[in-house]
């Protein structure tokens, strides 16, 4: 996209648009849940579809013309099914968190137990923080990860969940570098009565990829967003079984949202069609070959990787033998010229607006075309920051061979 238009009638804001495309040309996007989205998926995101109001679902709409809309939103609907091979797929929710909200206003009361992945050991904000809708309506019970292991202890949830006697069970995660045993959380579900919902926001692309175990086969729900792993638009969608398919409709329309955003409905259409080829394969099974590269360079330069690597597109490093924190780190790499965030670890000692731990995706440079050898030379970056005497210092004396490795994997256009 040139921008002509935004150049002549609103300078100040291409300029901005234009500073943020370079800042990711020059700059290493290691945000796990950050991604670049295609230009065929920018364009029907930007078409005039964003211009049509269409309250309602295909063939059943409060506005007339709706003709192109509703063959829109089902070859969106279509092709998720054929992609994730579900009975029923909704395309409407704006975020991943109305697509939580929507399963939870479907099928449970306020005050309703929910049995969720603790914050501070993965989860995500919509599973239940006190802070947010989720944890406002719901009674809340957390599950987390051993203490040794620093993975999910299965056999604990089970215990849990007999304890608490939840009307849902929610795996998924935000921060979590393991593989979610869907089917290991349907049987527990099942043995108490509870239903089940995988939040796979993160690992949609990787399921997509048949990288990653496949929820959608053995959970009630499977909420999801297009904008991670998936590589498409910003928003959300939920995967659900034929019986909940009228309940998940109504709670999202008239339930939680009004008019569609019917751009961004054929942007998800766009991503789910790049999603079915042979090269979002093979670019899902590279994101994961990075992760584990470079989890393994970091862990080999004696940093302390959380549960000892990843089965995934992201991994923590313990800053805490450092004596670090997240934020300082987050900072000074950034100096460098490497975006990534702090991030609280399992059972950590500091507060979460300053915590232990610095989260690492592989997605964003993945699609950049970077390789094993490249994401290795990225974490020995990483480390001569981490080990230097002077790290804001070693930091901006790397940022010109940062910037060289940047515009040798440009940004696609
Ligand atoms: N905020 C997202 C993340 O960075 O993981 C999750 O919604």
């Amino acid at each position: 996209m040139n921008f002509d238009a935004l150049k002549q009638n609103d300078p100040r804001l291409a300029e901005l648009l234009a500073s943020e495309r370079e800042r990711r040309q020059e700059t290493l996007d290691l945000i796990a849940s950050e991604n670049l989205c295609p230009k065929g998926v920018r364009e029907a995101v930007g078409s005039i579809l964003t211009d049509k109001y269409a309250e309602g679902y295909p063939g059943d709409r409060w506005y007339g013309g709706c003709g192109v809309i509703d063959a829109v939103e089902r070859l969106a609907v279509d092709r998720g099914k054929q992609l994730f091979g579900c009975d029923h797929i909704n395309v409407q929710p704006h975020s991943g968190s109305q697509a939580n909200m929507a399963v939870y206003f479907a099928v449970l009361e306020p005050g309703a137990t929910i049995l969720s992945m603790d914050l501070t050991h993965g989860g995500h904000l919509t599973h239940g923080k006190k802070a947010n809708f989720s944890g406002r309506l719901f009674h809340i019970t957390h599950y987390g990860v051993s203490a040794e292991t620093e993975q999910i202890d299965y056999d604990a949830v089970a215990e849990k969940a007999r304890e608490v006697k939840p009307a849902l069970i929610i795996g998924g995660a935000s921060s979590y570098p393991r593989r979610i045993e869907a089917a290991r959380l349907a049987e527990i579900a099942g043995d108490v009565g509870a239903r089940l919902m995988i939040d796979m926001a993160h690992f949609a692309g990787l399921v997509a990829g048949g990288v990653h175990p496949d929820p959608v086969p053995v959970s009630d729900f499977v909420t999801g967003t297009t904008h991670k792993t998936m590589r498409g638009p910003r928003g959300g969608f939920v995967i659900c079984k034929q019986e909940y398919a009228e309940a998940i409709d109504h709670a999202v329309f008239p339930g939680l949202q009004g008019g569609p955003l019917m751009h961004v409905i054929a942007g998800k259409a766009a991503a789910f069609a790049l999603a079915m080829t042979d090269d979002f394969k093979a670019y899902q099974a590279q994101i994961v070959a990075n992760a584990r590269a470079m989890a393994d360079e970091m862990a080999s330069l004696g940093y302390r990787v959380v549960s000892g690597g990843t089965d995934t597109h992201l991994f923590l490093v313990d800053l805490t033998p450092l004596g670090l924190t997240g934020g300082q780190v987050q900072q000074w790499l950034g100096a460098a010229g490497i975006v990534l965030n702090k991030n609280v670890i399992p059972f950590d000692k500091r507060p979460s607006t300053d915590p232990s731990g610095i989260r690492i995706g592989t997605p964003s440079i993945t699609t950049r075309g970077v390789v094993e050898d490249g994401v290795r030379q990225v974490a020995r970056w990483i480390g001569q920051v981490l080990k230097a005497e002077a790290p804001a210092r070693a930091a901006e004396g790397l940022r010109a061979e940062v910037l060289e490795f940047c515009r040798s994997h440009p940004i696609p256009d």
